[in-house]
């Protein structure tokens, strides 16, 4: 049993967080909010065969993905790729999914996304899309919830550290995308010591309502500071957008000390109807920008690129009234708006205190014209005339906060290792429960949106040393489950994440559940090397290319013997799962094969690029266990020298040669 004080530095503040005390005598003495064990385990166990209350959605952080989890149990339900390659699913490796991970800087293997976010309807959930950003490589991803699959990637051009992102609308009109890296608009060789001159920070605003159609509506162009989170506005603030920003120092170097320097920052408020109507007016530049937008085909599953080149820019100068800047101690991290659309609530990662924001004095400081000043062009209203109120003494390090929608704010603070929760209106702390260790985001379903289904909050943790069995140098982090159904929040459970989850999603799972597609129909799979039976598949050779169209189907491949493949020969495997039942899927991989396996759900077609590299004879197997004769699943590949005269041959069944005698085939 051990006791830990960890030290934090930032930006030169010093906090030493006993983290240890209050909990390491966990195991023995109960500390106030926890439960029994037993009770504990009664409210997150889902017997064997039963479903969970929830589906979760965390992101993975630095793996790039999301995964999806039920509450209450914690139960890991599926990794959904997106922005890395997954060579379970063949993701990012099979020639259909390829183009999905194209950018403007060529093929991209990798990102860290951060934030997903559900789409809305009238400001709730509605279980149609997830989306998440890509925060390297800027980008924003649509999942369709009806698959659990990447169905659309679009880049976000002019910006560098897609953070800010991709929080929606209440309609999901829009999800925005803003920079945290400000970068030379356009990107040129500039000195970095010419920072204050030429970097700027952009606020994109993407089509979102369109699956397939996303686009970039339109950018404002910011002074070049940090740009870090956002959300909509809701109910009375709707048709507003809020972004904290930070770095207002506009320093290049040593950020964190040099950023860390002014007392205040800022929210950027963005009335983004106006800043549409000043689009509609013709009032921006168009600026040349290259960027691609990847989307796949519903019904032939293939992933197709298209290059964009140029986006509508608006200066706020040319659009007064659409941008103010709200003072926000200090170096703020997020931004949230409660379920009722009246509160801005930031968290200042140095401050002291959490500052809300009233959304209906912002209003009366506008009219009023209550300015500090004005920078670019984007008026600074008074602090004090647009302040609802501060949370006195919440906690060390305010990252985050969530909403039950009974009037309660949950907070994460990152240093002092802890949820707060705190009243809306009076502002005062009524409750406090620590995290194992250091909280960066918190999550309660639907607890940025109008109806928060405000049961639990989902705590998810940067550090868990001694909270699990020891991995090497490398901890998992955690997600851990706090009830909040009663006034004291209660400890429920841990479980230790995939990736690094920054913020998550999650809604109730009958809003999903029963839309889930069962396979796909072959009558309707358009993929050009799609065949529906042995009689139709072969082999085919144009100059170096060799074609093999084959079926996968209980249990054999067929054809499954193939010759007259040389040395020097591309081949590409169009391998099409003729199943037409739930959860049958086949597996294809050959000997040596440079990438990773095909994964085939039932109706579909994948193709994977082949180029032996020696002569030979290779199998070919199925990977997936999807039968009793699952190991008889196989084939082979003759490989001959280059030049060689064995004839291009596909072994065809006597049945299937009947059918294309009687001209039911075709290659
Ligand atoms: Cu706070 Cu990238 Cu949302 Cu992580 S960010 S914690
Ligand atoms: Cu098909 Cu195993």
């Amino acid at each position: 049993m051990q006791s830990s004080t960890r030290k934090i530095v930032i930006g030169g503040l010093v906090a030493a967080a006993t983290v240890g005390t209050l909990y390491a005598c966990a195991r023995t003495n109960r500390p106030q909010n926890s439960l029994t064990s037993s009770d504990a385990a009664a409210r997150v166990y889902v017997a064997p065969g039963a479903y969970d209350e929830f589906y979760a959605f965390l992101s993975g952080g630095y793996s790039g993905q999301i995964a999806v989890y039920g509450l209450p149990s914690g139960r890991l339900l599926k990794i959904v790729p997106v922005f890395s390659q997954f060579p379970e699913e063949g993701y990012g490796y099979n020639e259909d999914t390829k183009p999905l991970l194209q950018t403007s800087y060529g093929f991209v293997p990798w990102d860290d996304s951060h934030h997903p976010e559900l789409s809305q309807t009238n400001g709730v959930p509605d279980g149609r899309w997830l989306f998440i950003n890509a925060n390297n490589t800027p980008r924003i991803a649509r999942i369709d919830l009806g698959l659990f699959e990447t169905t659309e990637i679009i880049e976000i051009p002019n910006a560098a550290g897609g953070h800010a992102s991709p929080f929606t609308t209440p309609d999901s009109k829009y999800v925005v995308s803003a920079t945290r890296f400000s970068v030379p608009v356009p990107n040129t060789d500039v000195p970095i010591e010419s920072y204050k001159q030429n970097f700027k920070g952009t606020l994109s605003f993407i089509a979102a309502n369109e699956p397939g159609k996303m686009d970039i509506a339109f950018q404002i162009l910011m002074p070049g500071y940090n740009y870090d989170l956002g959300h909509a506005g809701k109910g009375p603030s709707d048709g507003w957008f809020f972004f904290t920003t930070y770095n207002s120092e506009q320093a290049n170097t040593k950020l964190e000390e040099n950023a860390s320097k002014n007392d205040k920052d800022y929210i950027a408020a963005v009335n983004y109807r106006l800043a549409e109507q000043c689009v509609a007016q013709g009032k921006t530049t168009s600026l040349p920008s290259y960027f691609l937008h990847n989307w796949v085909d519903e019904h032939s599953r293939l992933a197709k690129s298209e290059r964009k080149t140029s986006v509508k820019v608006l200066d706020p100068q040319n659009c007064p009234g659409a941008v103010y800047y709200l003072p926000t101690p200090k170096s703020p991290h997020g931004v949230d708006v409660d379920p009722t659309g009246q509160y801005i609530v930031a968290g200042g990662k140095l401050a002291t205190v959490i500052p809300v924001h009233s959304f209906e004095k912002l209003q009366k400081a506008i009219a009023d014209k209550k300015f500090d000043t004005t920078l670019a062009g984007i008026p600074v209203l008074n602090y004090q005339s647009v302040l609802a109120g501060e949370v006195q003494k919440p906690g060390l390090g305010p990252l985050h906060t969530e909403f039950d929608g009974k009037g309660y704010a949950y907070t994460s603070f990152f240093i002092s290792s802890e949820v707060v929760k705190w009243k809306l209106g009076t502002w005062e702390v009524v409750d406090r429960i620590p995290t194992y260790y250091s909280i960066g985001h918190l999550m309660i379903p639907g607890g940025d949106t109008k109806q928060p289904w405000g049961k639990y909050v989902l705590a998810m943790n940067k550090i868990t040393k001694d909270r699990y069995l020891p991995t090497g140098a490398e901890l998992a982090q955690s997600a851990q489950l706090i009830d909040i159904s009663g006034d004291k929040m209660k400890l429920l459970l841990d479980f230790p994440t995939v990736g690094e989850p920054h913020y998550a999603q999650a809604l109730p799972a009958e809003l999903i559940r029963g839309k889930q597609l069962k396979y796909h129909r072959l009558t309707e799979n358009t993929n050009p090397n799609k065949i529906s039976s042995e009689a139709e598949g072969g082999i085919s050779r144009s100059g170096k290319r060799v074609d093999v169209k084959m079926i996968a189907i209980r249990s054999h491949f067929a054809p499954d013997n193939l010759e007259g493949v040389q040395l020097g020969d591309t081949v590409y495997f169009h391998v099409t799962n003729i199943e037409q039942d739930w959860d049958i899927l086949h597996g294809f991989a050959v000997l040596g094969a440079n990438t990773s396996e095909l994964i085939l759900q039932p109706g579909e077609t994948r193709t994977m690029k082949w180029v032996p590299s020696r002569v030979g004879v290779f199998p070919f197997y199925c990977t997936d266990f999807c039968s009793a004769l699952h190991q008889e699943m196989q084939g082979y590949i003759r490989v001959s020298p280059q030049g060689s005269t064995v004839a291009l041959k596909a072994n065809t069944s006597p049945k299937a040669k009947a059918q294309i005698a009687g001209g039911a085939g075709g290659r």
